[in-house]
């Protein structure tokens, strides 16, 4: 395995596969075993990222195009998975807006001036994504002319309430305090902040897909904390603008958040056409409220990688039976987390791949 990241990468070598099966499986499509990527795919749990995380800042790698190809691929050479996502983050666009984010050692983002305000609200800046993301996309364009056509590449934003989250906390959301202060104190401001992400997640979605991604995928993560009221009035009306605008470039969308059981009702009037489930979720149950129009992504427990082998073949056989394999993209209910053993992932993948014997 190849770590250095002054020489090229490694080609990936690619099959006689016509299409990516992952994208057929994004449209609905039978495919049998379901394809797979695992959110996080490209993290710690990774030698080889560590190498390169040990000599480069977290931000350094989003924002140099040789080194955010370099990760991404990593996970797509060991265990070549059937998609590719962005090595990037979702609080990235938030700096061209105007945050001044940083990512520390050993704690998570930090943004140092939060949002409170009306005015703080009306000072956002808007940005060409073209201009002041040009990193970003340099490296989208590198990673699909090193990817074979048949593993797709996945690009991603942060939902308008995700990063509102972080951008009015001016950090990880707990407990929510200034945010359900201004969502009830002040919810023109609110709209007025999430119809700004909105718009940013439509010109940064549709500027990767001009680069080449051939998916996206919208992570709410935090959006399941919300009551299915609050999803309605302060959520839903966002990702319709972003679903609605998006659509017409016809690339599949999945709409991901955590804990969202009690809001798939509202999910599936978003206009997504995937959606990510998490572990609690049962597919049987998210289909009957999703209909068969919506593809579904998931929902292996990420702590299950962390348990014994028996227990992840059973698991995973468990949730291919349950995906069908229509429709179906395999992946985890949550990110990877950083602990898990790589063996792990092998062995997940062999239950997986196994059952095309
Ligand atoms: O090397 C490191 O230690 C940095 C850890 C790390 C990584 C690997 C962060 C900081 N972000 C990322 C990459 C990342 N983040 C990707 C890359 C693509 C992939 O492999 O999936 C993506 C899609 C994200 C998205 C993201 N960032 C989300 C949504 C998904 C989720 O995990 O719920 C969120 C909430 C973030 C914020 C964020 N960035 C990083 C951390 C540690 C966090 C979470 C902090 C918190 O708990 O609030």
């Amino acid at each position: 395995m190849k770590t250095a990241h002054n020489s090229l990468p490694e080609r990936i070598p690619a099959t006689t596969a016509a299409e990516s099966e992952y994208l057929r499986a994004a449209r609905g499509g039978k495919v049998s075993p379901p394809p797979v990527w695992l959110m996080r795919q490209a993290g710690r749990y990774l030698p080889e990222y560590r190498e390169i995380r040990s000599r480069h800042g977290f931000l350094e790698v989003c924002n140099t195009p040789e080194l955010a190809c370099e990760v991404t691929l990593q996970p797509i050479r060991r265990f070549r998975f059937d998609a590719a996502i962005l090595f990037s983050d979702i609080l990235l666009p938030l700096i061209p807006m105007g945050a001044d984010l940083s990512f520390g050692k050993n704690h998570g983002p930090r943004i140092s001036n939060p949002l409170r305000t009306r005015s703080d609200v009306e000072k956002l800046k808007r940005f060409e994504p073209r201009e002041s993301l040009t990193a970003v996309l340099k490296a989208i364009r590198m990673i699909r002319s090193e990817l074979p056509r048949e593993i797709a590449l996945i690009g991603f934003v942060g939902a308008p309430f995700t990063l509102a989250s972080y951008f009015i906390e001016g950090g990880k959301p707990d407990p929510f305090a200034n945010i359900k202060r201004m969502m009830y104190g002040d919810p023109k401001v609110f709209d007025l902040l999430s119809k700004r992400l909105a718009d940013m997640g439509v010109e940064y979605l549709a500027a990767m897909v001009e680069a080449g991604v051939d998916a996206v995928q919208l992570f709410d993560t935090w959006a399941g904390h919300l009551s299915e009221l609050e999803f309605r009035s302060r959520c839903l009306p966002y990702l319709k603008i972003i679903f609605e605008q998006l659509a017409p470039l016809a690339v599949p969308m999945t709409y991901f958040t955590l804990g969202g059981m009690h809001l798939l009702s509202g999910i599936r009037e978003s206009g997504s056409t995937v959606v990510g489930l998490d572990w609690r979720t049962p597919i049987a149950a998210a289909r009957n409220t999703l209909g068969s129009d919506i593809a579904i992504q998931g929902n292996l427990d990420p702590a299950i990688l962390l348990t014994d082998e028996t227990t992840i073949r059973s698991e995973v056989r468990r949730i291919v039976a349950e995906g069908k394999q229509e429709g179906h993209v395999f992946n985890l209910g949550h990110g990877i987390f950083p602990q898990t053993p790589v063996t792990s992932v092998e062995i997940m993948l062999d239950e997986l791949r196994g059952a095309k014997k």
